[in-house]
C-alpha cells in the first residue's frame, strides 16, 4: 500500500506530503501516525521542514468516515493525539513551512495554522465547516487560528460556513505569502532553505519562545527574551556568525551600492 505521507530529504530540508489524494487528504487514525513519525524524522536530520498536500487539495480535514464511528472517549483522545502530534510541528526543534493549495478546511487548516510560515497558491480555500458537520474544532484550532485572524473572523467562518478566497486568507492572516496557482511548493521550498540556513538555536527560540512570549504579561515576556537572546548570545555558532558580518564576510541584507 501506498505510503499515507510521503517524506524526501532535499538537502537540510524535510518535505513531508499528505498521500491520500483521492480521499482529498482526510486525516485518519493512520494518516496521523505517519505524520507523527515524519516529523520525528525531520526534527532529528533536517533543519527545516514543508508541508504539503498531493492532488487538487491540501487537506480536507478529519476523516468523517472514521468520526462518525468514535464514541465520546474515543473523540476525546483523537482530539488529544491531534494536539501533540501538531504541538511537535508547532514548538519542535525546526521551523515548518507550508505549501497550501485547492481546500485546506477543517483539520487541514488546523495543521496548516501550526506550521510558523504559510504559503498559499491562487487556489487555495479556507474553511471551517464544523459547524455544518455537527462538530467543533478539535485539533488546536480555538487556540492557534483564533490567534491568527482573532476571534470575530474565526466565528464569523465557522458560524456561517464561509469559504475564503487565497486572497481574503491573506487579507486577514491566514497566510503570509500569496502565490500563483501551483507555484507555493516551490515557494515553501525557497522559504524552507533559508530558514535552514540560520543558526538551529535561534530558529528554536522564535518557533518556541515567540508563542510563549505572547501568552505572558509584559514584564515576564521581557524577562524570557533577555533570557533567550542572552543563551543565543553566548553559543559559538554567534560568535562566528558575528565576526562574519563584521569582517565582511556575510551577505549583505540589501546589496552594497556599487558606486
Ligand atoms: C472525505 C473527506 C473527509 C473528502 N473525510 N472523506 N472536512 C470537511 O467537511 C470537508 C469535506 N470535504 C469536502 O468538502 C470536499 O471533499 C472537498 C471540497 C475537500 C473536495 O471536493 P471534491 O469534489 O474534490 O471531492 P469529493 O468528491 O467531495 O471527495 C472525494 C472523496 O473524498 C469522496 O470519497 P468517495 O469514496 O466517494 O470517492 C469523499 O467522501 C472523500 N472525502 N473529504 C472523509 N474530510 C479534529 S477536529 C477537525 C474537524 C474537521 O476537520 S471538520 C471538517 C471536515
Amino acid at each position: 500500500m501506498a505510503a499515507l505521507i510521503t517524506y524526501d530529504l532535499d538537502g537540510d530540508v524535510a518535505v513531508i506530503g499528505f498521500n491520500r489524494p483521492e480521499k482529498r487528504n482526510a486525516i485518519s487514525d493512520a494518516v496521523i501516525e505517519e505524520l507523527a513519525r515524519a516529523v520525528d524524522r525531520a526534527a532529528d536530520e533536517a533543519r527545516a521542514a514543508v508541508l504539503h498536500g498531493h492532488g487538487k487539495h491540501f487537506c480536507a480535514g478529519l476523516d468523517l468516515a472514521e468520526h462518525s464511528e468514535r464514541d465520546l472517549i474515543g473523540a476525546i483522545r483523537n482530539s488529544r493525539r491531534w494536539h501533540q502530534v501538531f504541538d511537535q510541528i508547532q514548538r519542535g526543534a525546526i521551523p515548518f513551512i507550508s505549501a497550501l493549495h485547492g481546500a485546506v478546511v477543517g483539520g487541514g487548516l488546523e495543521i496548516a495554522a501550526a506550521t510558523h510560515v504559510r504559503v498559499a497558491d491562487a487556489t487555495t480555500k479556507f474553511a471551517l465547516p464544523e459547524g455544518q458537520r455537527g462538530i467543533f474544532v478539535g485539533g488546536g484550532g480555538s487556540v492557534r487560528i483564533a490567534r491568527l485572524i482573532n476571534h470575530a473572523n474565526m466565528t464569523d467562518m465557522m458560524l456561517t460556513g464561509r469559504v475564503l478566497t487565497a486572497e481574503e486568507g491573506h487579507r486577514i492572516g491566514l497566510c503570509q505569502y500569496l502565490v500563483g496557482a501551483g507555484e507555493a511548493l516551490d515557494k515553501a521550498k525557497e522559504l524552507a532553505r533559508r530558514a535552514a540556513g540560520n543558526a538551529p538555536l535561534s530558529n528554536f527560540a522564535v518557533i518556541n519562545a515567540l508563542p510563549r512570549i505572547q501568552d505572558m504579561g509584559q514584564d515576564d515576556g521581557l524577562f524570557v527574551e533577555s533570557l533567550m537572546s542572552s543563551i543565543t548570545t553566548a553559543t559559538p555558532e554567534a560568535r562566528e556568525r558575528l565576526r562574519a558580518f563584521l569582517e565582511g564576510r556575510a551577505e549583505r541584507l540589501i546589496p552594497k551600492d556599487p558606486a
